[in-house]
Protein backbone atom coordinates (compact mmCIF):
# COMPACT_ATOMS: atom_id res chain seq x y z
CA UNK A 1 0.00 0.00 0.00
CA UNK A 2 1.25 3.62 -0.98
CA UNK A 3 2.17 5.39 1.98
CA UNK A 4 -0.67 8.38 1.25
CA UNK A 5 -0.74 11.23 4.16
CA UNK A 6 -0.09 14.59 3.38
CA UNK A 7 1.69 17.50 4.94
CA UNK A 8 2.41 20.80 4.54
CA UNK A 9 5.74 19.74 4.95
CA UNK A 10 5.54 16.97 2.99
CA UNK A 11 3.85 19.02 0.18
CA UNK A 12 6.54 22.23 -0.10
CA UNK A 13 9.68 20.74 1.04
CA UNK A 14 12.63 21.05 -1.99
CA UNK A 15 9.78 21.60 -4.07
CA UNK A 16 10.76 22.82 -7.36
CA UNK A 17 9.40 25.86 -8.13
CA UNK A 18 9.44 29.63 -7.89
CA UNK A 19 5.84 31.01 -6.34
CA UNK A 20 3.47 28.44 -7.28
CA UNK A 21 3.04 26.00 -3.89
CA UNK A 22 6.11 27.89 -1.97
CA UNK A 23 2.72 29.09 -0.02
CA UNK A 24 0.43 26.16 1.39
CA UNK A 25 -2.66 26.32 3.43
CA UNK A 26 -2.68 22.56 4.26
CA UNK A 27 -6.16 21.08 6.05
CA UNK A 28 -7.46 17.50 6.70
CA UNK A 29 -10.81 18.10 6.26
CA UNK A 30 -12.56 21.73 4.56
CA UNK A 31 -15.80 23.13 3.22
CA UNK A 32 -14.35 23.34 -0.33
CA UNK A 33 -10.57 24.93 -0.92
CA UNK A 34 -11.80 27.31 -3.60
CA UNK A 35 -13.90 28.78 -0.74
CA UNK A 36 -11.16 29.03 1.47
CA UNK A 37 -8.89 30.35 -1.12
CA UNK A 38 -11.08 33.12 -1.53
CA UNK A 39 -10.69 33.98 1.95
CA UNK A 40 -7.22 33.64 1.85
CA UNK A 41 -7.33 36.62 -1.18
CA UNK A 42 -9.57 38.89 1.24
CA UNK A 43 -6.38 38.26 3.60
CA UNK A 44 -3.80 39.26 1.32
CA UNK A 45 -2.39 36.15 -0.01
CA UNK A 46 0.48 36.19 -2.17
CA UNK A 47 -0.12 34.68 -5.84
CA UNK A 48 0.51 31.38 -5.84
CA UNK A 49 -0.62 30.43 -2.54
CA UNK A 50 -1.82 26.60 -3.03
CA UNK A 51 -4.77 25.45 -0.72
CA UNK A 52 -5.02 21.68 -0.11
CA UNK A 53 -7.40 19.27 1.75
CA UNK A 54 -7.70 15.52 2.24
CA UNK A 55 -11.78 16.17 1.65
CA UNK A 56 -14.13 18.06 0.82
CA UNK A 57 -17.87 18.68 2.64
CA UNK A 58 -19.10 21.02 0.10
CA UNK A 59 -17.11 20.46 -2.72
CA UNK A 60 -18.95 22.51 -5.93
CA UNK A 61 -18.71 21.90 -9.65
CA UNK A 62 -19.46 24.63 -12.17
CA UNK A 63 -23.18 26.10 -11.38
CA UNK A 64 -23.21 25.18 -7.65
CA UNK A 65 -23.26 21.20 -8.53
CA UNK A 66 -22.00 18.77 -5.65
CA UNK A 67 -18.24 17.52 -6.67
CA UNK A 68 -17.57 14.34 -4.62
CA UNK A 69 -14.53 14.69 -2.70
CA UNK A 70 -14.07 12.52 0.01
CA UNK A 71 -10.96 10.92 1.63
CA UNK A 72 -8.31 9.66 -1.05
CA UNK A 73 -9.22 12.41 -3.66
CA UNK A 74 -7.04 15.71 -4.53
CA UNK A 75 -8.90 18.55 -3.81
CA UNK A 76 -6.72 21.89 -4.64
CA UNK A 77 -6.43 25.76 -5.76
CA UNK A 78 -4.54 27.91 -6.71
CA UNK A 79 -4.60 31.46 -6.06
CA UNK A 80 -3.40 33.78 -9.26
CA UNK A 81 -3.41 37.22 -10.28
CA UNK A 82 -3.05 37.07 -14.02
CA UNK A 83 -3.41 40.24 -16.42
CA UNK A 84 -7.01 39.99 -17.91
CA UNK A 85 -5.73 38.66 -21.09
CA UNK A 86 -4.11 35.40 -19.71
CA UNK A 87 -7.97 34.34 -18.12
CA UNK A 88 -9.23 32.19 -21.07
CA UNK A 89 -6.04 30.56 -20.77
CA UNK A 90 -6.25 29.42 -17.31
CA UNK A 91 -8.14 26.38 -18.32
CA UNK A 92 -5.56 25.45 -20.82
CA UNK A 93 -2.73 25.79 -17.93
CA UNK A 94 -4.63 23.93 -15.34
CA UNK A 95 -5.78 20.80 -17.95
CA UNK A 96 -2.34 20.30 -19.08
CA UNK A 97 -1.26 20.11 -15.68
CA UNK A 98 -3.52 17.51 -14.92
CA UNK A 99 -2.75 15.43 -17.90
CA UNK A 100 0.83 15.46 -17.57
CA UNK A 101 1.31 15.11 -13.70
CA UNK A 102 -1.25 12.19 -14.38
CA UNK A 103 0.83 10.38 -17.11
CA UNK A 104 3.96 11.42 -15.36
CA UNK A 105 3.34 9.70 -12.20
CA UNK A 106 1.00 6.80 -13.21
CA UNK A 107 2.00 6.46 -16.69
CA UNK A 108 -1.85 6.82 -17.59
CA UNK A 109 -2.61 8.65 -20.78
CA UNK A 110 -5.62 11.14 -20.12
CA UNK A 111 -7.68 13.09 -22.39
CA UNK A 112 -9.97 16.13 -22.54
CA UNK A 113 -13.18 16.69 -22.87
CA UNK A 114 -13.90 20.40 -23.43
CA UNK A 115 -14.55 22.86 -21.42
CA UNK A 116 -13.03 21.17 -18.32
CA UNK A 117 -13.10 17.57 -17.83
CA UNK A 118 -10.24 14.71 -17.83
CA UNK A 119 -11.11 11.90 -18.59
CA UNK A 120 -9.10 7.93 -18.38
CA UNK A 121 -10.55 5.62 -20.33
CA UNK A 122 -13.73 7.65 -21.36
CA UNK A 123 -14.32 8.29 -17.98
CA UNK A 124 -13.93 11.60 -16.04
CA UNK A 125 -11.22 11.90 -13.30
CA UNK A 126 -10.81 15.14 -12.50
CA UNK A 127 -12.98 18.45 -12.60
CA UNK A 128 -11.50 21.56 -12.78
CA UNK A 129 -13.44 24.90 -12.08
CA UNK A 130 -12.19 28.20 -12.49
CA UNK A 131 -13.00 31.25 -10.35
CA UNK A 132 -12.48 34.77 -11.76
CA UNK A 133 -13.23 38.24 -9.86
CA UNK A 134 -12.90 40.73 -12.54
CA UNK A 135 -13.60 44.99 -12.54
CA UNK A 136 -13.42 46.45 -15.97
CA UNK A 137 -10.08 44.79 -17.43
CA UNK A 138 -8.60 44.96 -13.45
CA UNK A 139 -8.65 41.42 -12.24
CA UNK A 140 -8.59 40.74 -8.63
CA UNK A 141 -8.09 37.16 -8.88
CA UNK A 142 -8.34 33.98 -10.50
CA UNK A 143 -8.64 30.60 -8.47
CA UNK A 144 -7.63 27.50 -10.31
CA UNK A 145 -9.56 24.80 -8.34
CA UNK A 146 -9.06 21.33 -9.29
CA UNK A 147 -10.46 18.10 -8.00
CA UNK A 148 -8.65 14.44 -9.27
CA UNK A 149 -10.19 11.16 -8.19
CA UNK A 150 -6.81 9.45 -7.29
CA UNK A 151 -8.23 6.75 -4.55
CA UNK A 152 -11.49 5.84 -4.66
CA UNK A 153 -13.58 3.05 -5.04
CA UNK A 154 -16.07 3.90 -7.58
CA UNK A 155 -18.22 1.33 -6.78
CA UNK A 156 -18.83 3.26 -3.35
CA UNK A 157 -20.25 6.14 -4.96
CA UNK A 158 -22.95 4.92 -7.06
CA UNK A 159 -24.43 8.49 -8.42
CA UNK A 160 -21.27 8.91 -10.39
CA UNK A 161 -20.35 5.67 -11.60
CA UNK A 162 -21.41 5.18 -14.44
CA UNK A 163 -19.25 7.97 -15.87
CA UNK A 164 -16.40 8.37 -13.62
CA UNK A 165 -13.09 6.50 -12.70
CA UNK A 166 -10.12 7.04 -10.40
CA UNK A 167 -6.65 6.57 -10.96
CA UNK A 168 -6.32 3.24 -8.52
CA UNK A 169 -9.36 1.65 -10.36
CA UNK A 170 -7.93 2.44 -13.59
CA UNK A 171 -4.51 0.85 -12.24
CA UNK A 172 -5.74 -1.61 -9.67
CA UNK A 173 -3.42 -0.35 -7.00
CA UNK A 174 -3.20 3.22 -5.08
CA UNK A 175 -1.57 5.70 -5.89
CA UNK A 176 0.76 8.67 -4.58
CA UNK A 177 -1.55 12.10 -4.07
CA UNK A 178 2.10 13.68 -2.65
CA UNK A 179 3.38 13.00 -5.94
CA UNK A 180 0.48 14.30 -8.09
CA UNK A 181 0.04 16.91 -6.02
CA UNK A 182 3.65 18.16 -5.91
CA UNK A 183 4.05 17.52 -9.95
CA UNK A 184 0.44 19.84 -10.90
CA UNK A 185 2.67 22.86 -8.96
CA UNK A 186 5.39 22.14 -10.98
CA UNK A 187 3.07 21.80 -14.14
CA UNK A 188 0.61 24.80 -13.46
CA UNK A 189 3.80 27.09 -13.10
CA UNK A 190 5.36 25.95 -15.74
CA UNK A 191 2.61 26.75 -18.44
CA UNK A 192 1.26 29.24 -16.33
CA UNK A 193 5.20 31.27 -16.98
CA UNK A 194 5.31 29.88 -20.46
CA UNK A 195 1.93 32.14 -21.08
CA UNK A 196 3.72 34.89 -19.31
CA UNK A 197 6.47 34.47 -21.20
CA UNK A 198 4.18 35.01 -24.68
CA UNK A 199 4.34 31.25 -25.61
CA UNK A 200 1.50 29.68 -26.63
CA UNK A 201 -0.06 26.41 -24.97
CA UNK A 202 -2.89 26.39 -26.99
CA UNK A 203 -1.76 24.01 -29.65
CA UNK A 204 -1.42 21.31 -27.12
CA UNK A 205 -4.41 21.72 -25.34
CA UNK A 206 -6.22 21.60 -28.60
CA UNK A 207 -4.39 18.19 -29.90
CA UNK A 208 -5.31 16.65 -26.23
CA UNK A 209 -9.20 17.32 -26.85
CA UNK A 210 -11.13 14.21 -27.22
CA UNK A 211 -14.19 16.31 -28.32
CA UNK A 212 -13.21 17.82 -31.78
CA UNK A 213 -13.67 16.12 -34.94
CA UNK A 214 -16.98 14.47 -32.46
CA UNK A 215 -20.97 14.93 -33.06
CA UNK A 216 -22.11 16.15 -30.05
CA UNK A 217 -24.97 17.10 -27.53
CA UNK A 218 -24.00 20.79 -25.89
CA UNK A 219 -26.11 22.15 -23.48
CA UNK A 220 -25.37 25.75 -22.49
CA UNK A 221 -27.49 28.15 -20.53
CA UNK A 222 -31.09 27.11 -21.60
CA UNK A 223 -29.71 26.07 -25.54
CA UNK A 224 -29.28 22.68 -26.75
CA UNK A 225 -27.03 21.88 -29.37
CA UNK A 226 -26.33 19.14 -31.55
CA UNK A 227 -23.77 18.76 -34.41
CA UNK A 228 -20.13 18.27 -35.11
CA UNK A 229 -17.87 19.87 -32.61
CA UNK A 230 -15.53 21.56 -35.21
CA UNK A 231 -12.76 23.38 -33.51
CA UNK A 232 -11.52 25.34 -30.07
CA UNK A 233 -9.90 29.11 -30.35
CA UNK A 234 -7.29 29.94 -28.56
CA UNK A 235 -10.05 31.74 -25.97
CA UNK A 236 -11.08 28.75 -25.32
CA UNK A 237 -14.42 28.64 -26.96
CA UNK A 238 -15.48 25.82 -29.38
CA UNK A 239 -17.22 26.25 -32.99
CA UNK A 240 -19.85 23.66 -33.31
CA UNK A 241 -21.18 22.60 -36.98
CA UNK A 242 -24.77 22.07 -37.22
CA UNK A 243 -26.37 19.68 -39.54
CA UNK A 244 -27.56 22.43 -42.16
CA UNK A 245 -23.96 23.33 -42.11
CA UNK A 246 -24.22 26.69 -39.62
CA UNK A 247 -21.94 27.34 -37.21
CA UNK A 248 -22.25 28.64 -33.77
CA UNK A 249 -19.40 29.57 -31.05
CA UNK A 250 -20.06 28.88 -27.70
CA UNK A 251 -18.06 29.74 -24.68
CA UNK A 252 -19.52 27.37 -22.07
CA UNK A 253 -21.60 24.44 -21.84
CA UNK A 254 -22.04 20.33 -20.96
CA UNK A 255 -20.89 18.25 -23.32
CA UNK A 256 -22.27 14.72 -24.17
CA UNK A 257 -20.37 12.66 -26.46
CA UNK A 258 -22.62 10.83 -29.56
CA UNK A 259 -20.51 8.67 -31.08
C1 LIG B 1 -16.46 20.15 -12.39
O1 LIG B 1 -17.72 20.66 -12.44
O2 LIG B 1 -16.07 19.16 -12.93
C2 LIG B 1 -15.52 20.99 -11.52
C3 LIG B 1 -15.06 20.27 -10.28
C4 LIG B 1 -14.04 21.08 -9.52
C5 LIG B 1 -13.72 20.49 -8.19
C6 LIG B 1 -12.59 21.24 -7.51
S1 LIG B 1 -12.00 20.39 -6.13
C7 LIG B 1 -11.10 21.77 -5.62
C8 LIG B 1 -11.98 22.97 -5.84
N1 LIG B 1 -12.89 23.19 -4.73
C9 LIG B 1 -14.17 23.05 -5.10
O3 LIG B 1 -15.16 23.21 -4.33
N2 LIG B 1 -14.25 22.73 -6.39
C10 LIG B 1 -12.94 22.64 -7.00
P1 LIG B 1 -18.84 20.16 -13.45
O4 LIG B 1 -18.30 20.11 -14.85
O5 LIG B 1 -20.00 21.03 -13.17
O6 LIG B 1 -19.12 18.67 -13.03
C11 LIG B 1 -19.87 18.36 -11.89
C12 LIG B 1 -20.54 17.01 -12.13
O7 LIG B 1 -19.53 15.99 -12.11
C13 LIG B 1 -21.51 16.62 -11.03
O8 LIG B 1 -22.79 17.12 -11.33
C14 LIG B 1 -21.46 15.10 -11.06
O9 LIG B 1 -22.29 14.60 -12.09
C15 LIG B 1 -20.04 14.81 -11.49
N3 LIG B 1 -19.17 14.52 -10.33
C16 LIG B 1 -19.29 14.91 -9.04
N4 LIG B 1 -18.25 14.49 -8.32
C17 LIG B 1 -17.45 13.80 -9.16
C18 LIG B 1 -16.21 13.12 -9.01
N5 LIG B 1 -15.55 13.07 -7.85
N6 LIG B 1 -15.69 12.51 -10.11
C19 LIG B 1 -16.31 12.56 -11.31
N7 LIG B 1 -17.48 13.19 -11.52
C20 LIG B 1 -18.03 13.81 -10.45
Amino acid sequence: MVKDSLSLEAITSNLETRFIGQRVIYHSRVTSTNELAKQAVRQGAVEGTAVIADEQTAGRGRLERVWLSPKGSISLSIILYPGVTYLPSLIMVASLAVVRSIEAVTGLKSQLKWPNDVLVNGKKVCGILIENSVRGNIVNYAIIGIGVNVNLRLSDFPEILPTATSLSDELGREVSRLEIIRRLLVEIEKSYLALSAGESIYEEWRDSLVTLGRKVHIKSGDNDYEGIAESVASDGSLSLRHPDGSLTKIVAGDVTLCD
